[in-house]
């Protein structure tokens, strides 16, 4: 596997990475799952920031101070809800990556931490989203020299599984894009 790349299965308001990534909605005002935890840990300061962005489109992100989290910053990308696959939802979901590191490249930051993004509320399959997730990374990585660490948080152990299995396939010269 890429040595940047790890993954894991845990808590992401517990990583101790410069940066976060939150799975957000286009209001960028909280909500369940990993927003909700990462809003809670980082106190009502995070919601007072993100008053001020005015929302977020589908596909993009933007990023905020990270308050009483360890990371020093949030990083909020809204991922496509699932509709069947025929609605951009593959290339939503890779804008939410190449958004997400192009602001990590603008702010310096050197180490991150993503949620599995769209698989949970928005029930984007979780096996198509890791394979996205970690295709988009390795593309980053490929010319991206200031990111030295990219962790996949994974919540549950299915989740973990597809990360895994979908990072040993990447390493496969078939499935290579070199
Ligand atoms: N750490 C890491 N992963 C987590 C955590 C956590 N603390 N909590 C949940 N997950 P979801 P979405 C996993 O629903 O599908 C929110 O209400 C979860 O198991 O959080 O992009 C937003 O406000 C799943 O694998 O995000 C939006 O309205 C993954 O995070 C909507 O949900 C994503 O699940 C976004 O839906």
């Amino acid at each position: 596997m890429n040595a940047r790349i790890e993954i894991i299965q845990g808590d992401i308001t517990q990583q101790d990475v410069e940066a976060i990534v939150n799975a957000a909605n286009t209001t960028l005002l909280g909500g369940g799952g990993v927003d909700g935890a990462i809003h809670r840990a980082a106190g009502p300061e995070l919601l007072d920031e993100c008053r001020s962005l005015r929302g977020c489109a589908t596909g993009a992100a933007k990023i905020t101070r990270g308050y009483r989290l360890t990371a020093q910053w949030v990083i909020h990308t809204v991922g496509p809800v699932w509709q069947g696959g025929d609605h951009d939802e593959d290339a939503l979901l890779a804008g939410c990556y190449h958004q997400c590191f192009s602001l990590a490249e603008s702010h310096g930051i050197a180490t991150i931490a993503f949620p599995s993004i769209s698989t949970g509320a928005y029930r984007f399959p979780v096996e198509r989203a890791a394979r996205i997730a970690l295709s988009e990374t390795r593309r980053f990585l490929k010319t991206n020299r200031t990111l030295r660490k990219v962790v996949f948080v994974c919540f549950n152990a299915m989740t973990y599984d597809c990360y895994q299995r979908f990072a040993a396939e990447a390493e496969k010269p078939v499935n290579s894009e070199q």
